[in-house]
């Protein structure tokens, strides 16, 4: 498995195949299957019954060599395959970063969007190729594919970030994206 580079890191030129969301030279990559989402979907029966069904992929990320420590500058690209759980949309688990820091997430390819929730406000963005969606500090994040093709997208985050799972998981997202009767919908997280 390739791994992240050691500091001090020379400057470098780092090749995105968007057809695939690879990059070259390349860290970690991290693959989550819909085991790995659990307590994220709203129907845990459904969840549950796909899970023993299969247990698909639901995302992948492939990081760069750049390592998630502070100054540095990390990115990453994820690919979310289309699909949905009881109709509710495949989607990233979700989180906070401890150290509130901002991100940039910038469309490749697909569609999908962007639910983000600061504990009381929620917000969804739209994200398609070329678009760059802005999250600013303190707003869990949650990515979404929302079309029938591969959603991929571009991250790029502050390397002191780091990623605060269980805040989700806690507090919810303040939205929950679904497709019923192929028309996309948002609800509140919790009706
Ligand atoms: C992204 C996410 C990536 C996967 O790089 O980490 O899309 O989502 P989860 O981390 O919620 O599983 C990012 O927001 N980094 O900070
Ligand atoms: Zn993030």
């Amino acid at each position: 498995m390739s791994d992240y580079a050691k500091p001090p890191i020379s400057p470098g030129l780092i090749s995105l195949d968007v057809s695939t969301g690879s990059l070259l030279p390349s860290g970690p990559t991290l693959t989550r299957r819909l085991s790995d989402l659990q307590g994220c979907f709203k129907n845990m029966e459904a969840w549950q019954q796909e899970v023993n069904n299969g247990n698909p992929i639901v995302y992948q990320v492939v990081s760069s060599v750049v390592p998630e420590i502070p100054r540095e500058l990390p990115q990453s690209v994820t690919t979310i395959f289309p699909g949905s759980c009881d109709g509710e949309l495949y989607m990233t688990k979700g989180h906070q970063h401890p150290d509130p820091q901002g991100e940039i997430y910038y469309g490749l390819a697909g569609t999908g969007g962007i639910i983000m929730f600061d504990g009381k406000q929620t917000s969804w963005i739209d994200i398609t190729p070329g678009k760059i969606g802005y999250i600013p500090p303190g707003w869990a994040h949650r990515s979404i594919n929302t079309g029938t093709s591969e959603y991929k997208f571009l991250a790029v985050y502050p390397g002191s970030a780091g990623h605060d799972y269980q805040w989700v998981l806690k507090n919810g997202m303040g939205l929950r994206a679904f497709t019923k009767n192929n028309k996309f919908e948002l609800e509140e997280f919790n009706s």
